[in-house]
């Protein structure tokens, strides 16, 4: 087998201002599917193509933005590589018992220099809709409730010390970089996509002042015209769109960003290029972002900088 360590973005755990809003947001429009709630008032949905009980995680809070962002890992002894790992790295690592989230195992936490909390797990519990693991369909009923993406895919976060950020996730969790821009001095990293799979990317940072942003959680479709499809619904249902439908020229993705109604960003994207870790990364030049966010328009959306939670 040659997938080891972390094997994807697991979940992610979101502040939401407004709960009812966004249950209804996540489960009618984004079209995930509720899988529970816990004593703590938290709401738990998976994509419904994923088998894992959860992959999104709701909280009620006063301002929006992101909890934490877990990777699913191989199994039990890597988390423990894992753990030491990161102590002996320098990240101060807790452990967040079984079942403090539903049909989650042990989490290994610690916060990156870029202030963001990470969560390291191997195990949640599977859940697959009946026949998915046997003579499946190739979709279901729950598949044309909302825009449906396939899986959550992957975050984008700001904030300070991303080079450091960089450190860590390839020195100690085994990912690697995909792409790059760089800064007008043309040599200090700025906004970095890794990938711990063969996947463009499963998580990026962008260099930020303020520790701890969320940029967006994507959610991945399985076609340009699921993606115009997304469009309409959010159009029908009012949701904020940002920007798009359009192609970036970072990760070749096509891509919609739209707002929760709490103002977390997140985007419906599809294809994008597929890596692997003896490529060399793929640097792009300050002046070229506007082509790397929105390949078409080649327009730098002041809001992509900007506004994040
Ligand atoms: C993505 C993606 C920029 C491109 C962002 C790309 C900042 O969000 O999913 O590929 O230019
Ligand atoms: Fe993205």
């Amino acid at each position: 087998m040659a997938l080891t360590g972390v094997l994807r973005p697991g979940h992610a755990q979101l502040r939401v201002t407004d709960l009812d809003a966004a249950v209804h947001f996540y489960r009618d429009v984004l079209g995930l599917v509720e899988t529970g709630r816990d004593s703590a008032g938290r709401v738990y949905f998976k994509a419904w193509d994923e088998r894992d009980h959860n992959s999104v995680v709701l909280r009620r809070a006063d301002t929006a933005g992101i909890d934490h962002l877990a990777f699913k890992v191989r199994d039990a002894e890597t988390l423990e590589k894992f753990d030491s790992d990161l102590r002996s790295w320098g990240a101060a690592t807790e452990r967040v018992p079984e079942g403090e989230m539903l049909s989650t195992g042990m989490r290994v936490r610690f916060a990156i220099p870029s202030g963001h909390t990470i969560e390291l797990y191997a195990e949640k519990e599977a859940v697959p809709y009946p026949g998915q693991l046997n003579n499946p369909r190739p979709w279901i009923e729950a598949a044309e409730h909302g825009i449906a993406p396939l899986r959550m895919d992957h975050c984008l976060l700001y904030g300070p010390q991303v080079n450091r950020n960089l450190a860590l996730f390839t020195e100690v969790l085994g990912f690697y970089l995909t792409e790059y821009v760089t800064l007008p001095d043309g040599e200090t990293k700025g906004a970095l996509w890794l990938s711990c799979s063969i996947k463009a990317h499963d998580i990026a940072f962008v260099e930020h002042p303020e520790p701890g942003r969320l940029h967006h959680v994507s959610f991945l479709l399985e076609s340009w015209e699921k993606i115009l499809r997304a469009g309409d619904l959010m159009s029908m249902h009012k949701v904020p769109v940002e920007i798009g439908p359009t192609r970036h020229g970072i990760t070749r993705g096509m891509t919609i960003y739209g707002f929760d109604p709490s103002g977390n960003r997140f985007e419906t994207f599809c294809g994008g290029l597929q890596s692997y870790p003896d490529q060399a990364p793929i640097a792009w030049n300050w002046e070229e972002l506007p082509s790397g966010l929105d390949y078409p328009q080649r327009k730098l959306h002041e809001t992509f900088l900007t506004v994040v939670t």
